[in-house]
């Protein structure tokens, strides 16, 4: 979120000036993605520009995971990527950006374009336009030429559609670029890339966030999350999991404050913590499946390092692909509540019934995380309540519900 690691200055460049300037007049004020050297120029000015949110993703598909977050909670997001991240990201942007009606702006490089023989792009390349195509999203190869249509023309079809738009930034797009070959770490950081953090440290540290309230009485998915939305207020921002979860919340505890992440499998989390950083005064719960969390382990990074107060994370671990037909995930083995004790979530519960799942999560709404609620639960419950109502239906009423 902090500009720090990139205070070498490359500003200046004009034409990427005035895709930032383009893009800050159709409202951009948010931008999450990862770097391709292409970049370099709109990353420079979209992180040291302090009117822009900036929160870096660790992989692509998780950055489209933290934009809609940020659109829920009314920000207007730019997203960076090589296109090989963003065909990476091709569940992501369907399942939950195109399927919640949720567009942000996508800088995506184009390697592979002709010209470029890099050997690795060469398919990435080929494929991007068609799939692109096929998604039926809107998609400009930026030039010199019209930098601010262009942009203007990305806004208009994302209003329009409700879809993403991309712009397409071939090396050497515009004809003033200088490809410097720049480092964007500050040299007074350079030195602690030597010196990593001390391993066992950490985990002493880790262990003293650590708070016990397991008792045995150990429910199943249904009966916890009875439990939860017993305390759970309207106030908060819920974002719940792919799978069962989301349906059995929508079937006995639908309301406005809640959105449902039936499609992009992993980015639970993420969602909430870009919702939570842009809403900082909202207390915002994430609750993800043990397995969603697997898909996309470095979430336990993302969000412990971002340090947002207001973030608590919940993570229902029956140890299985519940949702599917009950097989063995490596949960157990992960050791989830340790990893996130080591990314700076601030309080880690460990919790298996009713008693402490409410206390926990009482205790974790006083804007003191990011917090991590581990839930261990037994396999089993219903398999087939009612699906949620479409996403965009859900995304527009939580965007509108937070925005009163
Ligand atoms: C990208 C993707 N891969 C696979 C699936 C199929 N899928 C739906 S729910 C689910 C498992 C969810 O398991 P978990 O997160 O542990 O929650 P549980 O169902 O156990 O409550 C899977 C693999 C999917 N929806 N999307």
């Amino acid at each position: 979120m902090s500009s720090e690691f990139n205070s070498l200055s490359i500003s200046g460049h004009d034409p990427s000036d005035e895709v930032h300037k383009s893009l800050k007049k159709n409202g951009v004020n948010f931008a999450t993605g990862l770097p391709c050297g292409i970049l370099r120029y709109f990353m420079h000015n979209l992180t040291n520009d302090s009117e822009i949110l900036h929160m870096p993703g660790l992989n692509e598909p998780e950055t489209i995971g933290i934009a809609t977050g940020a659109w829920l909670a009314g920000k207007t997001p730019a997203i960076y990527m090589q296109n090989s991240g963003m065909l990476k990201s091709v569940n992501d942007i369907a399942g939950l950006m195109m399927a919640s009606k949720a567009p942000s702006i996508i800088l995506a490089t184009y390697r592979g374009c002709s010209g470029d023989n890099a050997t690795q792009h060469q398919i990435t390349g080929s494929i991007t336009k068609p799939t692109l195509d096929a998604l039926g999203l809107e998609y400009h190869e930026l030039s010199d030429d019209n930098i601010s249509g262009t942009i203007d023309d990305c806004f208009n079809f994302m209003d329009e559609s409700g879809f993403p738009a991309v712009l397409l930034v071939k090396r050497g797009w515009s004809n003033t670029e200088v490809l410097k070959d720049v480092s964007l770490y500050a040299e007074e950081l350079r030195d602690e890339l030597n010196y990593p953090v001390d391993p066992t440290l950490a985990v002493d540290n880790a262990l003293s966030k650590i708070i016990d309230y397991r008792d045995g009485n150990i429910l199943d998915r249904d009966r916890s999350l009875d439990s939860m939305f017993e305390v759970i207020g309207r106030d908060s921002a819920v974002f719940s999991s792919t799978g069962i979860m989301s349906r059995y919340i929508f079937e006995n505890f639908d309301s406005p404050n809640q959105f449902y992440n039936c499609g992009g499998f992993g980015q639970t989390s993420v969602i909430g913590s870009g919702f939570a950083a842009s809403r900082k005064d909202v207390n915002t719960i994430a609750i993800d499946g043990d397995s969603s969390l697997l898909t996309n382990f470095g979430a336990l990074v993302t969000n412990g390092n971002l340090g947002t107060s207001n973030f608590t994370h919940i993570v229902v671990d029956n140890a299985a692909y519940g949702s599917c037909s009950e097989e063995k995930s490596l949960s157990l083995s992960a050791n989830i509540p340790l990893v996130a004790a080591i990314q700076d979530y601030k309080n880690v519960f460990l919790v298996d019934s009713a008693v402490g799942i409410q206390k926990s999560i009482e205790l974790s709404s006083n804007f003191n995380g990011p917090n991590l609620i581990y839930l261990n639960i037994k396999l089993g419950g219903p398999r087939n309540p009612k699906r949620p109502l479409d996403m965009d239906i859900t995304a527009r009423r939580f965007k509108e519900y937070f925005s009163q």
